[in-house]
């Protein structure tokens, strides 16, 4: 057999009827464990792998060494699980109730974070129910008296290519933003899969419906989306807030704007996302220290307080050092304010800032003293208005009361003012 060649199908003691009416129960075993679709293909993703050896071979995985590792296994998930010959992929929905997108995207000095992570960190919730569901097939082969089946779940972490496998179960297509998206629910939603033995019927794949549709290449705030369907990983504010171990690149902080953790930009511009469900896992609910969280109480805490209130979330996997690497960025971005310089400024001197940290908070104060500098300028004090209230105030907060009144709005980049006005106009619910 050559290495990309396919295992045979084993040979297990089915009828077509019997395979028929395990997968319809698998389905709805999937449903009871908090899934929202189960689908089920082959193993065969030999068309995706030239298209993933040119993704390495431009280097779109940054620093993610472990894209590369495993080489072409992802593509093969029968070499990374021998004997597998179907997979069950399952989606599961992330939105939390009461998004607040564009409350939080509208205000520079809130953080900003990723909504699949203001939970419980997805990867063990979904593993252990995909095992489930495994157990609960070989409860059922048991009773049928037909043997044992070889199953191990997976999510995310592991080398192999989710979203093509998810495409070919026939759970949606792949989206511009080459994420994947569903007609009925759009797509926020985890992927994960059971890899397993048994000759399944399998699903047929859905059409792409994106049509003429562009909307997530044209509001990308870092045009990380170089083609449509492919995301240059390098440029993509998810991957310089969470995969990104040393110091962003500048050309990207301006951009970042208050994103401290992820980014959700190209799939709240996307039209699908109107109908998008709110998850049914209460574990997914944003925890209330993170629900439009100010940028300064975030950067305040102390690394004991961070592992503590971050226990279980996604957000603690990348430590202390890269969050308040993050939050400076974002304060860096915010309108001027000597509380902010001087929140930097104590987070400078303190033991817990290390030289990485030092340096994007160096640039934050020169962001911010730019900033104070322009509020004071001429053509900046002939915007100043003369109303009362500002007219009572000392000369130092009339400065910063008129710089807050001209940053406000300006700090918000055009991209980021378009996105906002998308969300409260197509997702009002979750705006
Ligand atoms: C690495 C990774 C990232 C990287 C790189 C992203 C990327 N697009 O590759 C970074 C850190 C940037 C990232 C970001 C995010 N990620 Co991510 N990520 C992954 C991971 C671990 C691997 C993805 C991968 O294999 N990339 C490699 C490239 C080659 O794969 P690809 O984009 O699918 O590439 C294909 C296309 O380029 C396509 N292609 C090439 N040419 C052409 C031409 C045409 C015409 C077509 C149709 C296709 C096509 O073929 C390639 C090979 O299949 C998966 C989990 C997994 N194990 O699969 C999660 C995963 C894709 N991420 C996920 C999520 C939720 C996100 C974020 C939304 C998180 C956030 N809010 O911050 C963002 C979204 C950014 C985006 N628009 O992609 C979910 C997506 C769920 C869904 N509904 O699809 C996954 C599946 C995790 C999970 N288990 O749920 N992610
Ligand atoms: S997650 Fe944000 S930065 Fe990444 S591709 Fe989507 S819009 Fe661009
Ligand atoms: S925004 Fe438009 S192009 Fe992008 S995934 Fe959604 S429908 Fe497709």
């Amino acid at each position: 057999m050559s290495d990309t060649a396919l295992p045979p199908i084993n040979s297990h003691p089915f009828s077509p009827a019997e395979l028929r009416e395990l997968t319809a129960k698998i389905k709805q075993w999937g449903i009871e464990l908090g899934f929202a679709q189960i689908g089920i293909c082959d193993t065969d993703l030999t068309s995706e792998e030239p298209k993933l050896q040119q993704w390495l071979d431009k280097g779109y995985h940054g620093d993610m060494a472990y894209m590369q590792a495993h080489g072409m296994m992802r593509a093969r998930p029968h070499e990374l699980h021998p004997g597998t010959i179907r997979v069950i992929s399952a989606r599961m929905n992330y939105l939390p109730p009461q998004a607040g997108f564009a409350t939080n995207l509208k205000d520079p000095n809130l953080a900003y974070i990723s909504r699949y992570a203001g939970g419980r960190d997805y990867h063990k919730l979904i593993r252990n129910r995909l095992k489930k569901l495994g157990q609960m097939i070989q409860a059922e082969l048991d009773i049928m008296n037909a043997g044992k089946t070889n199953f191990r779940p997976f999510v995310d972490s592991a080398p192999i290519l989710e979203r093509p496998l998810a495409e070919k179960a026939g759970l949606g297509w792949t989206g511009k933003h080459s994420l994947l998206l569903n007609e009925e629910v759009g797509s926020w939603f985890f992927l994960g899969e059971l890899l397993i033995d048994l000759p399944l019927p399998v699903d047929i794949p859905v059409a792409e419906a994106c049509n003429t549709c562009v909307a997530c290449i044209k509001s990308c705030p870092t045009n990380a989306i170089v083609e449509p369907y492919i995301v240059d990983g390098r440029r993509c504010i998810s991957y310089l807030t969470i995969e990104l171990q040393g110091a962003i690149p500048e050309e990207f902080r301006p951009l970042i704007g208050n994103r401290i953790y992820g980014c959700d930009d190209c799939q709240l511009v996307c039209p699908v996302n109107s109908k998008a469900p709110i998850t049914l896992e209460s574990d997914f609910h944003t925890r209330d220290p993170l629900k439009q969280p100010e940028l300064l109480t975030l950067f305040g805490w102390t690394e004991a307080e961070f592992l503590k209130i971050t226990e279980g979330s996604p957000i603690r996997r990348i430590g202390h050092k890269r969050w308040l690497r993050n939050i400076a960025v974002a304060l860096g971005n915010a309108p001027a304010s000597e509380k902010i310089v001087q929140g930097l400024q104590q987070r400078k001197a303190s033991e817990e800032a290390d030289e990485m940290v030092i340096e994007h908070i160096d640039w934050a104060l020169t962001q911010q003293h730019a900033r104070l500098a322009a509020a004071q300028s001429p053509e900046a004090q002939s915007l100043e208005t003369k109303g009362q209230e500002t007219a009572a105030l000392s000369p130092v907060a009339r400065v910063l009361s008129q710089s807050d009144r001209v940053q406000k709005t300006s700090s918000l980049s055009r991209k980021t003012q378009r996105v906002i006005r998308s969300i409260e106009k197509g997702l009002p619910r979750d705006a």
